[in-house]
């Protein structure tokens, strides 16, 4: 990470990366989804939401080896590593597409992760990369986020707000396909109203510290623990979660 990104990173709790994928990439990235998203939809079984406000493709690593390289990628993956530390692991991944003029929200405002009691301002528990696979502006559904969040006080009062997009001071994530942005899962966020004709679609990488649990229903599968260890790349093991509980550490 620059100075610029630590920095800014540090502030606002977010960052944005710009062209986070190449052109080929971006087109190889939504080909890959499109096939997971008919495979899900054709299976009922598949794990995730089929909703009016959401449709989420569960765990979409397990659809596709090019969904399942985003989670190293090297736009975005060292900077998860450089916030997180050496003990980076995955928690979870999601395909999540936001059907055109949603009738409400899908994600009213929150946090992703905190510790009830202990305010932890100096610790990043949880770092989320989402990237962009269609362009989205301040219409089409995407996140929004209160800048510095991640350093208010546990009892902090947020504004309650009935629609999402008005909540006072909100920074709108906007950018074009392939774009990406990471976040410190402790700043508060949601997903505003998708008010436009096109669905939103992002892919979301979500990563916390070795030691803790991935969300349920997120552990990979056999098939990808085995070819992460066929590969002995000290990465892919240790974002799957192959490793020792205490003390791993990726090399430098
Ligand atoms: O869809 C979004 O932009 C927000 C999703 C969200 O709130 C989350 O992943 O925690």
């Amino acid at each position: 990470m620059t100075a610029t990104e630590r920095t800014l990173f540090e502030a606002n709790g977010f960052l944005t990366i710009r062209n986070a994928l190449t052109s080929a990439e971006l087109e190889t990235v939504r080909a890959a989804a499109d096939r997971a998203e008919k495979t899900w939809e054709n299976d009922p079984n598949r794990k995730g939401a089929r909703g009016e406000t959401l449709h989420q493709v569960q765990a979409p690593i397990e659809y596709d080896p090019a969904l399942l390289n985003l989670l190293w990628h090297p736009s975005t993956f060292p900077h998860v590593r450089a916030i997180l530390g050496p003990d980076v692991m995955m928690i979870d991944n999601d395909y999540f597409i936001t059907p055109p003029r949603t009738p409400r929200t899908h994600a009213d405002w929150h946090h992703d992760v905190g510790m009830p009691g202990v305010h932890h301002a100096l610790s990043t528990m949880m770092v989320k990369v989402f990237f962009l696979l269609s362009d989205v502006d301040e219409r089409s559904g995407g996140t929004a986020m209160i800048a510095g969040s991640h350093k208010f006080p546990d009892d902090w009062k947020f504004s309650i707000v009935a629609d999402p997009k008005t909540m006072p001071a909100a920074v709108q994530m906007t950018g074009k396909a392939g774009d990406a942005y990471l976040f410190n899962g402790r700043v508060f966020h949601c997903a505003v109203n998708n008010e436009s004709e096109q669905p939103r679609r992002v892919l979301i990488y979500n990563y916390g510290h070795f030691w803790m649990k991935m969300w349920s229903g997120y552990e990979p599968s056999a098939r990808l623990l085995s070819a992460a260890c066929a590969s002995n790349d000290p990465v892919q093991k240790q974002l799957l979660g192959i490793g020792d509980a205490y003390g791993q550490r990726l090399p430098d």
